[in-house]
Order: C-alpha cells, then structure tokens, then sequence
C-alpha cells in the first residue's frame, strides 16, 4: 500500500527506518489522537474559567450556553484571539530578542555581533525620523533600537511601519479602529479581552484579533526582519542544498532547529572555527557539518547558503537518521518528543533558551554577551559526541535538491534593475497574472508537503508568481522549484520574466517573520500603481499551517487586504457567525477574508480566479 504520509522521499524512508526500529513520531501520535475532539476541533470548548471547563453541543441537542451564558459565537470568538495573541506575542517577542541585541551591540555590550548593513540602517534611521548627520553608525543603532524598543509599548499611538502602507489602508484602519497602538499592548489586551466577563460581542473580539495581527505583521516581525538585516546582512540569492542528504557519513553533523538568527548566526560563525574543525578531525570526522531546520534553517539559508535539512515535520526524522551529534534548539517549533527520540541515539539535544527548556535536553544557555563561547561550547560537545555514533545504526537518505533562496526585497529590487517598475509592467501585460504568497507549516493532518508542491505547481503553471516563506519555502526547495530551471514548469509568460531576470518562479523569501518582507513589497507595488494592497492581483495561502503565529499571521495578511486560503480547518466552524465574518464579512470590512480548501488544486483554481477578479477591477 502507498504511503500516503508524506509525498518528500526521505521522509517515506526514514519512517520506514522509525517503524523497524519501533519509534513513534508525530504521524503515529496523531493517529494514536484520532478522532480528534470534536468540540476543539470546532472551537467550542471554553476553559476561560473554573465555573468550566463547559463545552457547547454543536448539534443544538445539549448545553447551548456555558456556565456565563456565553454561547458558541463568544467561545469561537474568544478562542480565536487567543490564538492570535499567542502567535502575534511568538513572533513579537522573536523581535524584541533581535532588538535587544541591536542596541547592546550600540551601546558596546555586545561585542560577537556587529552591524553588517549600514544601508539598511541608514534608511530604517530615516523612516523613524532619526537624524544619521554626523552620527557614527553605533549611534544611529542605538537611536534606532531604542526608537524600536519603543515599538512595544508605544505611546504615540501607532505602530511606525503602518506609515508603508498606502492611505487608503491607513484610513480603512482607522474607521475601524484597529491601528495597532503598540506591540504589546494588543496582546495584553487580546488577554484582557477573553478573561472572564469582559468582551462577549463576537464582531468586537475579531475586530481586536485584527489589530492584535497587525501589530505583528506591521510590528513585532517586521522588526525581527529589518533589525536581523540590519545585524546579520540583508540576504541576495544564494545557492545551497535541501534535504535529509544534506547530513553527512563522515562528519560531525549539527542540526541547528528553532527561530532566531541570534543563535544561528553564530553557530554558523563557530563552525567555521580551524581549532574546532582539527577537533573534529583528531576524533577521527571529516569535519563539521551545520545544517538547519525549520524557519532559523531558513535564516542561515538565506544569509549563507547553509543547507537545510528539512522542514517541520523532518525534524524526528533527521534525529533516526542516527547521525546526528547534535540538535541544537532555542525556541518555536520544536517537538517535545525530541527528547525522547534523541536518547534513543547518541543524540544530544541541545536547548539554549531560557523560554524553552524540553525533557531529556541538556541546557546550554546562550545569551548575547557571551554568545560566540558558548556557539563554541556547543560544537566542542558535539565534537566529543562523534564517537559514540554507531555507524551500523546511521542511514542517511540520498535525496538533496538544490536551492537558490535569499530573494529580500532588496534583493528582488536590485533583480529588477533597482525599481518595482518592470514587475509592474509584467503584470500589466499579462506576462505574469498574479502573484501568490505561500507560506506555513506542514501538518500530520496533511500529507507532508503534498499541498505546498502541488499548489506551487498550479500556480506556477497559470503565470502566477510564487513567493514563500517558512516550511512552505522549504518544501519547494526540496521539490526543485528554487531554481531558475524551474522556470520550465511555469506558463509562457512567467517563464520567460524568470528567465530574463535568472530567477526561480518560486521566491525564497525567508522565515515566517519574513512575511513582513511580503507586506512591504505589497504595499510597495500598491503604491506604484496608485491603489490599494486590496486592489492588487495578489493572493495568501498557508496550505498546511499548524501553529497559532500561522494564525496570527493568516489574519494580519486579510486584514491588510489579501484574501487568504487556509489548507487546514481553522478551529471556528462551531459558530456560523464567527465563520461568515471571517470567510465574507471581513471582505466588506477590510478587503481581505479567508477560505478553506483542503485540496491544493482546488485552492490555487480560488486564488486564480481571485487574481483575475482583480485584474478585471484594474481593467488589466
Ligand atoms: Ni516559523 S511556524 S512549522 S518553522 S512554518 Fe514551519 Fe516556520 Fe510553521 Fe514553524
Ligand atoms: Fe464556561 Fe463561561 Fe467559564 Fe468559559 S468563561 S469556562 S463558558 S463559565
């Protein structure tokens, strides 16, 4: 019989290698949870307080109110911003973390770091009305970190980056009243909000869920981006390796998993270490081998070109290749079952968080100050580790596939000669229909990689521009659609914009924070063409999300304007209020709205024909 889990070959084999070894993974603990609860699947299950836990009967047969009186409308709702909140503040933090280390590498107290873009520094400095005259680059990040750090718990009013978005943006925000006032700010109040007793008007609470979204699109990650840049350099194409493959026989293999490039970058540095590559030569390896995975794999993918072993659902399975040394994590993403899995192998995994300690992790603080001893320290241990591999236990699926990834929006302006000009004119003329922004995770409930490679192809095939972030990226790499030859898979129009400008038809853009990135080039191409983002050819999609950022982030691309399809259920169908809103309503409010569709080709035959509304209604 097919194996039906996963379409990536490697991980066909490696869960063949789990199931002779008798090792469970996500897909058999999934399966061990089946049927999944019916009322969570449905949202309606409230445990805001102890008169609970109440769960509402969708078939109208039993309870139709909680304890309170709230109905499944006010528990759908309510759980819905929770999750919101719980990826915007994921995602938000991440970039408090990267600004934190902006301005202590200003201020001289951080010193492994140092500032790689000052272009981009300059022009950041600018946008917050930071004077640069006559200031040393150290001062105009201090400025800058500090103007950003006020992000968080501004008092002006509003977030600084809203001022990219067209005006008609703006006031369609402003009527509303969901301008994001301050990072924080919206999720403390998203938990204010769904406590006891306080917000019960289902409209009112998604309207904060709105806000609450933006605030980390437009806030929260689109700081972790600009400052990353500013810290790490701002990525350009870069070729590299995917896949399980990636790992290597011979040398010590380090698997570098989570989100934030202030851990990655640096292993990246250390690796790179001659006293540490003849340690692992004298213990008899052929060297070290860092490969990432996940979203801080795409972040060190798209800066260095460091191969990337996989995505989401990879990361037990690149544990049973048996070869690894060490998976070095800090935070977002990562399984608990690894530590488990790990002990089963010679495996160490690694935490590096204070956030995020896991059972069976041995916990190497990392902090910024002392941050390239302790990428060291990392490596040393895993260099002590190689021996202990037991080669008859390693297998190492074959299969890598090449990538060029790296396409910031500075990379895909200097692409197009320095303006968005000739992309507009592609559009224009037909050469290229659309462009479609996918992105997200992958899920048991999906088979892996089956909807982010199929619907790419669709895409691609009916001239629509393909841009992604996150695991959705990694699995076009995997699947060859990085690369300029794919243009071969794209219709006549978009194959020959690709291969004028050498691109791929599907562009890296980087992690989930990353998807800042694609809002800015919306509103940039809004602004081109004298419109709104809500007007253009352009269409979300996150065809196998799981985890709430994946929620926060589906929210703010709709309430920026782009209609958005969701591949897996969003846990609201038990209210039909909160589901119309979502799914129509919010087309009238905010121009963007969601839909759900399962099935990858169904999916991209919704977004074509959105792109297509759309060029109509620009009479293109
Ligand atoms: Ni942040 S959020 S599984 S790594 S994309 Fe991958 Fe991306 Fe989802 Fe996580
Ligand atoms: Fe039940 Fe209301 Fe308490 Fe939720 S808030 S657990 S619905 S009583």
């Amino acid at each position: 019989m097919k194996d039906t889990r996963s379409i990536d070959p490697t991980s066909l084999q490696m869960l063949k290698v789990a199931r002779e070894e008798g090792l469970e993974t996500a897909w058999d603990r999934y399966l061990a949870q089946r049927p999944q609860c019916g009322f969570g699947e449905l949202g309606l299950c409230c445990r805001n307080c102890n008169m609970g836990p109440c769960r509402i009967d969708p078939f109208g047969d039993g309870p139709q109110k909680g304890v309170c009186g709230a109905t499944g409308d006010i528990v759908v709702a309510r759980n819905l911003l929770r999750m919101i909140a719980a990826g915007a503040a994921a995602h938000s933090d991440h970039g408090r973390d990267v600004t934190e280390t902006l301005r202590g590498v200003a201020a001289g107290e951080i010193k492994d770091y140092t500032i790689k873009d000052e272009n981009k520094l300059k022009a950041l400095a600018l946008e917050f009305g930071i004077s640069t005259e006559g200031k040393t680059v150290q001062e105009i990040a201090g400025k800058l970190a500090e103007a950003a750090l006020e992000e968080f718990g501004t008092r002006k009013g509003y977030l600084q980056a809203i001022d990219r978005v067209p005006s008609k943006r703006k006031e369609i925000w402003g009527k509303l009243g969901i301008i994001p006032r301050g990072i924080d700010r919206e999720v403390v109040e998203a938990m204010h909000r769904t406590h006891f007793g306080v917000d019960n008007d289902p409209a009112n609470l998604i309207l904060h869920g709105l806000r609450c979204s933006l605030s980390d699109g437009w806030g929260g990650s689109l700081l972790a981006t600009e400052l990353s840049d500013v810290l790490f350099g701002t990525p350009r194409p870069v070729r590299g390796r995917s896949n399980l493959g990636v790992l290597s026989k011979e040398a010590v293999n380090i698997l570098v998993h989570g989100h934030e490039p202030i851990l990655s970058e640096m292993l990246v540095e250390a690796a790179k270490d001659p006293g540490l590559i003849s340690a692992a030569r004298a213990k008899g390896a052929g060297g070290i081998n860092l490969v990432g995975m996940c979203c801080t794999g795409n972040e060190i993918l798209m800066r260095h070109g460091v191969p990337v072993a996989g995505n989401f659902l990879q990361q037990e399975l690149a544990v049973i290749t048996g070869a690894l040394e060490a998976v070095v994590v800090d935070v977002q993403c990562i399984m608990p079952a690894l530590g488990q899995l790990a002990a089963c192998y010679h495996t160490k995994f690694i935490s590096t968080s204070p956030k995020a300690k896991f059972p069976g992790a041995i916990h190497i603080p990392f902090n910024e100050h002392n941050a390239l001893e302790t990428a060291r320290e990392i490596i040393r241990q895993a260099i002590e580790n190689y021996p202990n591999r037991d080669k008859n236990r390693v297998f190492i699926p074959e299969e890598t596939t090449e990538y060029v990834a790296g396409f910031s929006v500075e990379a895909i302006l200097s692409a197009l000669g320095g303006t968005l000009t000739p992309l507009v004119e592609a559009v224009k003329n037909n050469k290229i229909r659309g462009i479609a922004a996918l992105v997200g995770c992958n899920n048991p409930k999906v088979t892996q990689d089956y909807n982010h490679v199929n619907m790419a192809k669709a895409l691609i095939a009916r001239d629509v521009l393909v841009i992604e972030t996150g695991c959705a990226a990694i699995a076009s790499a995997k699947a060859g659609l990085l690369l300029p030859e794919a243009a071969e898979l794209a219709g006549a129009g978009l194959a020959e914009v690709c291969r004028a400008l050498g691109v791929p038809p599907v562009l890296h853009m980087g992690s989930c924070v990353d998807i800042s990135r694609i809002l800015t080039v919306a509103a940039a191409l809004a602004r081109e063409l004298g419109v709104d983002i809500a007007d253009l050819p352009v269409a979300g999609a996150a065809p196998e999300w799981m985890s709430e950022k994946a929620v926060s982030i589906g929210a703010y691309v709709v309430a920026s304007g782009i209609f958005t399809v969701l591949g897996t259920v969003l846990p609201v169908l038990g209210s039909n209020v909160v589901a119309d809103l979502l799914t129509r309503q919010a087309k009238d409010l905010v121009g963007g709205y969601f839909a759900v569709e399962t099935d990858p080709f169904k999916a991209a035959e919704l977004i074509i024909a959105h792109i297509d509304a759309k060029r109509s209604a620009l009479g293109i």
